[in-house]
């Protein structure tokens, strides 16, 4: 694997969470809000509920694995460390850290609730997920329902692929 492809990637990812110089716990709100507008459910109801609870696990695995002086902040520096030589040093250990909100964000997408998710709930969930940007066409399923476990394992890929050929490398576009 190219671990610079990688170390570039999640430098995106930074610039994908951050607005403001340091990543902090409101900007996976504000993801997980943005997700909600896309997808269609309130915070209030019980998919809103869950996706909030999924975004703050995933933001406590990062604080957990990239704030090193524990301000609730975590700057581009403290990013790079962890991503670098740290605990998120590689795509598995980036999995991990998102499986929470890959998993809450699957289950909501599944809104008929029969563990699998069929086309349109797939292509919705993807739509919420880019957040207008072009997804990856190869993402798009074509051949009927997805099961739950590979839909989160293709959320956490979406996040934490390392391989620059992985079709969902693209989403963060040419690097
Ligand atoms: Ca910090
Ligand atoms: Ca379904």
């Amino acid at each position: 694997m190219d671990n610079n492809f990688f170390q570039c990637k999640t430098g995106m990812h930074f610039d994908s969470f951050d607005v403001d110089g340091v990543i902090t716990r409101e900007d996976f709100e504000q993801l997980a809000q943005r997700f909600l507008t896309g997808i269609g459910f309130t915070r209030e109801s019980s998919q809103g509920r869950s996706i909030l609870d999924g975004a703050g696990q995933f933001w406590d695995n990062l604080a957990q694995a990239a704030d090193g002086d524990q301000d609730g902040r975590i700057t581009r520096q403290e990013f790079s460390k962890a991503v670098t030589d740290g605990p998120l040093g590689s795509p598995d250990d980036f999995a991990k850290a998102v499986r929470p909100w890959a998993e809450a964000v699957v289950q909501a997408a599944d809104v008929d609730g029969d563990g699998r998710l069929s086309t349109e709930e797939y292509r919705r969930m993807l739509g919420a997920l880019s957040e207008g940007r072009e997804a990856p066409r190869e993402m798009a399923f074509t051949g009927g329902p997805v099961a739950v476990d590979v839909a989160i394992e293709a959320v956490q890929q979406f996040y934490a692929s390392g391989d620059p050929s992985h079709p969902t490398s693209r989403f963060f576009g040419q690097v």
